[in-house]
């Protein structure tokens, strides 16, 4: 029979818990419990270090066919507040971020009606040959999809042309929850759950490391995120490419999935992150993405199992668009003592985790 003492003495004992294990835990009033046993999980992976870059989001443009039902950053064409930036704005964004000090540019954006392909591909040859050593972490699975239809490429060769552009990884985005019956209520345009995996395989063994992100607090189930997860920690046993997990808090406002949901409770996001990191042994790092959880909650999270805050961010719009409370950046001095004041060492990280200064 499950019990918190069994799944507690596996967590000990550095074995991996099942899916059932990880409902139990889901449904489980014991947050504090839970937290302390992926604090230790994470201590055994990270020690006391927490790290963050240093980086900026660009969004190319918020014009997107698909319109999913819980997104409020995008727009279709024509309509009131679209935007498509131009490719020496996007650059000069770029180069202004590394002036900065940033090491990474986050690009992720709409599937663009008119664009073509050659567009993304110009936008990485542009930024690489301009801000040479800037590392692009752009395009998530549902974009590289998009790409390989728009051009008639296969995936392989899309990865092929964008890494050869200056592609050096892939955020997590466009998994929210893997689970069919939730993707056909919250995003049916979008490519399925399978799909989405096997274009992550793909990236992987074309060399690229990616990230995983999962969208809750809307109207999947606890057995959907765990379901979700499984196949994550299933993909990561196959092809060791992902670096971070990062479940993203829904952010209810301006989008179609209002209804009456009001967001997450701050409970509910420590015990997500908690259970991602006990659930996913065969991940390093659990991202909290603070801009989706507010600073406090993030700086709790270290608590209970995150070792990663991400980055600086500046300018963010899917999350502050959907009615996102946090700040759109921080500074690194901010990320720097909200890590400290938690007990933690901050460590500047650059995107592929090799740690470049600790504070
Ligand atoms: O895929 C959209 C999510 C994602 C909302 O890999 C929303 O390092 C909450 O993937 N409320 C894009 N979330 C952002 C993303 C990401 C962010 C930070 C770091 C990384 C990384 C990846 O944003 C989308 C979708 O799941 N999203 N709308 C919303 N209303
Ligand atoms: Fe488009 Fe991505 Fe927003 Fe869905 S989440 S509507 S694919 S920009």
């Amino acid at each position: 029979m499950t019990t918190f003492a069994t799944i507690s003495a596996k967590v000990r004992a550095a074995q991996r818990i099942s899916a059932e294990e990880a409902l139990f835990l889901f449904a489980s009033p014991d947050l504090l419990g839970i937290g302390e046993l992926a604090a230790l999980a994470n201590e055994r992976k990270n020690g006391r270090n927490v790290f963050f870059n240093v980086n900026r989001h660009i969004n190319p443009t918020n014009v997107c066919v698909n319109r999913c039902a819980f997104c409020a950053f995008s727009r279709t064409a024509g309509e009131e507040g679209a935007y498509t930036l131009a490719l020496d704005e996007i650059c000069r964004r770029a180069r202004e971020a590394a002036d900065e000090g940033a090491t990474e540019v986050h690009i992720v954006g709409g599937l663009h009606p008119d664009l073509p392909f050659e567009f993304y591909e110009e936008t990485l040859q542009a930024i690489s040959s301009s801000v040479p050593g800037l590392h692009i972490k752009a395009f998530t699975a549902v974009e590289i999809e998009y790409f390989s239809r728009i051009s008639g490429l296969s995936i392989e060769r899309v990865f092929e042309r964008l890494i050869s552009a200056g592609l050096g990884s892939m955020p997590g985005g466009g998994a929210e929850i893997l689970v069919e019956e939730v993707r056909q209520k919250i995003c049916p345009e979008k490519i399925s759950g399978a799909h989405w995996l096997d274009i992550i395989r793909l990236a992987h063994l074309a060399g690229l490391k990616t990230n995983a992100t999962m969208l809750y607090g809307h109207v999947e189930s606890a057995a959907d995120r765990v379901a979700h997860m499984e196949m994550l920690r299933n993909l990561q046993d196959e092809t060791g490419g992902f670096q971070a997990f990062i479940p993203l808090a829904f952010q209810p406002e301006n989008s179609d999935l209002k209804l009456d949901l009001k967001g997450t409770s701050g409970l509910d996001d420590l015990k997500t992150l908690a259970i991602g990191r006990i659930f996913l042994d065969n991940f390093d790092h659990i991202k909290a993405y603070w801009i989706m959880l507010g600073e406090k909650i993030a700086q709790v999270s270290l608590a209970f199992g995150v070792n990663d805050l991400d980055g600086t961010v500046i300018e963010e719009k899917i999350g502050h668009d959907a009615g996102a409370l946090s700040p759109q950046s921080l500074t690194k001095d901010g990320i720097i003592r909200l890590i400290r004041k938690a007990g933690k060492t901050p460590v500047e990280r650059d995107t592929l985790y090799h740690p470049l200064r600790s504070y």
